[in-house]
């Protein structure tokens, strides 16, 4: 059967004040210049570019509590990508936002559930990214995104200078998450007592990656149907094969368990935004690395977006026959 070709928006998002490293700032043009748009289209995708948003630095953006840094710009960064991402999906494209550091995913799952409030959020990451401005250790927000989105936990959140735009927009049985591998203790206190899905790398090996994705949309979508949103941070995938990101873990997903989460979202039917974040060119050692880095970054987009391994329908109907 041939899928309808998907109608594609991307956002660049050129921003890395949800962390201490510069240079994430640069993943969209990397991505670009690796040729992600002719990817898409040769994959029969109808891609509309937004281009890239021109994000504020705020001055005199002092840390919360000696602690959590740039609030002001992350929340000004955000409150212009939840903006994007929300017309993007009303402008009835399938939202690809380009990080950028993971903070990000707080804009683009909030902008997405303007448009679909029902949605559900697949986060794969090494990391939960689910501490609160009061538990954070580093007081960098691409450590807290989640925290920020999901409702049970708002009265543990305080108000943030630049958040108070943010309303939560998912419920704690709403999210799974896939390959985490590095846990602070309040998030492994959050997931269990919020009753959180996740799959860490653990369960990854004891169960396999085909049992993750099954249990995954059983949990999500096994009652009804309803929009996908996958927020993937590169770094998900071991360091071996993506070493251009900021903080690497040794442990992570292979080659073919990072596709094979992307293909199992796309058969699905039902993904309607995603993210894919924390690709730092800076961080590369040579060229070889980056273009690692880069062209997986692609893969998980292209195959999220209906590459296939086993191949797929599109350009013949029968084959040619000599006349
Ligand atoms: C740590 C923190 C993190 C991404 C690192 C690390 C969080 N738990 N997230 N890299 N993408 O700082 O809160
Ligand atoms: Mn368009
Ligand atoms: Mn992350
Ligand atoms: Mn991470």
């Amino acid at each position: 059967q041939r899928r309808s070709a998907h109608s594609v928006g991307i956002i660049g998002a050129p921003f890395s004040y949800g962390q201490k490293r510069r240079g994430v700032e640069g993943g969209p043009q990397a991505i670009r210049d690796a040729g992600l748009v002719e990817r898409l289209s040769g994959l029969g995708c109808k891609v509309h570019d937004y281009g890239d948003l021109n994000f504020t630095t705020v001055s005199n953006d002092t840390p919360f509590n000696n602690i959590v840094h740039h609030p002001r710009t992350v929340g000004l960064a955000n409150q212009s990508l939840t903006e994007a991402v929300s017309r993007a999906v009303g402008d009835g494209h399938l939202s690809v936002m380009l990080g950028g550091d993971h903070s990000l995913g707080i804009g683009s799952v909030h902008g997405h559930a303007q448009q679909r409030p029902d949605l559900c959020l697949i986060w794969v990451d090494a990391h939960c990214d689910l501490n609160t401005p009061l538990t954070s250790m580093s007081g960098n927000l691409h450590g807290q995104p989640v925290s920020f989105l999901i409702r049970e936990l708002q009265d543990k959140i305080p108000s943030l200078p630049g958040f108070s735009w943010v309303t939560p927009c998912i419920s704690a049985k709403d999210l799974v998450y896939i390959g985490v591998r590095d846990v602070d203790p309040a998030e492994y206190y959050i997931l269990k007592n919020f009753g959180i899905r996740y799959f860490s790398m653990k369960e990854v090996d004891q169960l396999g990656i085909h049992k993750v994705m099954e249990r995954t949309f059983d949990h999500l979508i096994g009652k009804q149907k309803r929009p996908v949103h996958l927020s993937y941070d590169v770094d998900a995938i071991d360091p071996s094969l993506a070493p251009a990101t900021g903080t690497p873990v040794i442990g992570g997903l292979t080659y073919r368990e990072g596709m094979y989460i992307a293909e199992a979202v796309q058969n699905t039917g039902l993904l309607s935004a995603m993210d894919l974040v924390e690709v730092n060119p800076k961080l590369a050692t040579s060229d070889a690395e980056l273009n690692a880095t880069v062209n997986i970054a692609i893969d998980v987009i292209s195959f999220s977006l209906g590459q296939a391994r086993e191949g797929s329908h599109g350009k013949y109907d029968e084959l040619p026959t000599p006349s």
